[in-house]
């Protein structure tokens, strides 16, 4: 019986990988070989065995730590001397495959290939051998680029995606899921694209982008767009890239076993991971007739109300035969926020109001402070006094600073504001935090610091999360009126379009007075149609006079 350290094994090149999961607690007896951690890195998961047997004493590792080949884990009680014999030769056949990205390898051109084409070959996946490939991440005649992954595949500890060698498109996949592959065989024929864009022989693999996107990073992404302007995307094809599901090798095991789809069960772990919980929840809730699988929707076995989309498959057109066409991928962030948009715009149940404002004296103000403030280099914008006022109108009707969890609502008692900003990437939106708290000269100033590091892709994470409330301005551009989706979970977004002067009657007369158009997107199961048009009412008594927000 004695105090043992449990180590990280060889898991090859990689360094400072992440703890994502901790799997077992002090007090629990380990088996040899039984996972006591899952790490991940960017295209790969893999859990760490118990190379003893024995009671764990004490955990030396948290989630988020990141570690090495040699870090302690665990120290554990061993069981005795036996186990140790048997758990030598454990830790050489767990340390097998590496963690790090596969390097991918082609094939050298067979005689009989035309040369602009190329067969991808699986690379040196380690000690794998007979792998099962489980998600195809790519389809005949998707365009794929340098590093893009192809397929996930998966050992019963390990998953990790294999990237495409080549730049080109796919012209026919060579294996499907559930087949079983080994070092050397062919995954795909590509048609190259411009020889310039393929790998370098000598690169590696470990700078490519991640493909798997945590939910922290998509949520912010879900940025704001009218729904006359709501990018085509096939959603299928959208989920398939970017919401491949985070679940370790045994979670992914296990749902497989119950049938459960694990690409619809929203995970409960860190940074979105599915638990095991998860997993069984999912299938209890399927079992009770609670939930229906998309299956079992498509298929129309609903003994429930809820319809099933049950909609017809995005229409397949040849376009070349009507005239030249060319073909670009879509950028990763509107990949992302594709996909949150259309969930929000297919979950929220929006109705959008639509009022005026009349801002003759705000913007006389506006002109005015800025004319005063020229040589602070702050520009005083008219979005800044709507964020201002809608902090007002926020506290005076507080369903609109909530967010819907389960049964329950969420009241915020802080102030965060998002606001979309146009970048040549996509939508972001930046938040300002406790606006409540800040003047409008500090809004401006801290919106127009965010608007450029949106626009240079240098947002951080924090500067996207966390608001309460979005306001979408298109008031520099032009337009009327227009239908925000709202940034889910939020509840409600301000749409502004271009102040115009208009004729408005004052009882006696038509005044010339400078109008502004606002149109609040609300999500119905949290607000009332009275209170949204009260909410726009008090929005734009505030804007018409802003000695009001004192009130
Ligand atoms: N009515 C009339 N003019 C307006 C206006 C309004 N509602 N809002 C702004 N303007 C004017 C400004 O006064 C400014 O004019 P000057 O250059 O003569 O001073 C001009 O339009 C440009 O304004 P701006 O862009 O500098 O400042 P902003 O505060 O209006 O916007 C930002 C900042 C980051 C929101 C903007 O750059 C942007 O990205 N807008 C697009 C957001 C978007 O795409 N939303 C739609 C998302 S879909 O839901």
């Amino acid at each position: 019986m004695s105090n043992l350290d449990i180590k990280v094994p060889d898991i090859g090149d990689f360094d400072a990988v992440a703890v994502i999961e901790l799997m077992v607690k002090v007090g629990d007896h380990v088996k040899v070989d039984q996972s006591l951690i899952t790490v991940e890195s960017d295209k790969a998961s893999m859990e760490i065995p118990s190379s003893h047997a024995g009671v764990i004493t004490q955990i030396k590792v948290k989630v988020g730590d990141k570690i090495n080949e040699g870090s302690v884990i665990a120290s554990i009680k061993a069981d005795g001397v036996e186990s140790l014999a048997a758990a030598a030769t454990t830790a050489a056949v767990v340390a097998g495959p590496a963690l790090g990205v596969p390097k991918p390898e082609a094939a050298k051109p067979k005689s009989d290939v035309p040369v602009s084409e190329q067969a991808v070959v699986v690379p040196d996946i380690g000690d794998f051998k007979d792998v099962s490939v489980i998600e195809l991440m790519v389809k005949e005649g998707d365009t794929v680029s340098v590093d893009q992954s192809l397929i996930t595949v998966e050992s019963d500890k390990a998953s990790m995606e294999i990237p495409s060698s080549h730049a080109g498109v796919v012209k026919s996949l060579n294996i499907k899921v559930g087949d079983k592959i080994n070092k050397g065989d062919v995954l795909a024929m590509l048609v190259l694209a411009n020889s310039s864009a393929q790998r370098a022989s000598s690169s590696t693999a470990l700078a490519s982008a991640p493909v798997l996107s945590t939910p922290e990073l998509v949520a912010p992404l879900a940025a704001p767009l009218s729904v006359s302007t709501a990018p085509a995307h096939n959603p299928s094809e959208a989920s398939s890239l970017t919401q491949v599901p985070h679940a370790s090798p045994s979670i992914r095991k296990f749902a497989r076993e119950l049938g459960v789809p694990l690409g619809e069960i929203k995970g409960s772990g860190n940074k979105g991971r599915i638990t095991i919980g998860d997993v069984q929840a999912f299938s209890k809730s399927v079992m009770k007739g609670q939930v229906q699988t998309a299956a079992q929707k498509a298929s129309g076995s609903s003994s429930g109300s809820g319809a099933g989309l049950g909609l017809l498959d995005w229409p397949k057109v040849d376009f070349t035969k009507f005239g030249s066409i060319e073909r670009k991928p879509m950028g990763r962030i509107k990949k992302i926020s594709g996909a949150n948009l259309h969930r929000n715009w297919v979950m929220i149940p929006h109705v959008t109001n639509h009022d005026d404002a009349d801002i003759t004296e705000l913007e006389a103000f506006r002109v005015l402070t800025n004319k005063e403030h020229e040589k602070s280099g702050v520009k005083v914008t008219m979005l800044a006094f709507l964020i201002k006022a809608c902090v007002s109108a926020l506290k005076k009707f507080p369903e609109f600073n909530t967010s819907l969890d389960g049964d329950e609502l969420v009241y915020k008692h802080y102030f965060h504001m998002g606001f979309a900003a146009d970048t040549p990437n996509g939508l972001m939106v930046p938040v300002i935090r406790d606006a409540d708290q800040k003047g409008v000269m500090q809004i401006s100033q801290e919106m127009s610091d965010l608007a450029k590091k949106a626009r240079d892709g240098k947002l951080s994470s924090t500067e996207m999360t966390g608001a309460c409330f979005t306001i979408s301005s298109l008031g520099g551009i032009g337009g009327r009126y227009f239908t925000p989706i709202i940034n889910a979970p939020e509840v409600a977004i301000l749409g502004v379009c271009k102040s115009q002067m208009q004729a408005v009657w004052d009882g006696k007369t038509f005044q010339p007075r400078l109008m502004l158009p606002l149109s609040l997107s609300w999500d119905h199961r949290v607000i009332d149609g009275a209170l949204a048009a009260r909410f726009n009412a008090y929005l734009a008594q505030i804007l018409a006079d802003f000695r009001r927000v004192l009130l």
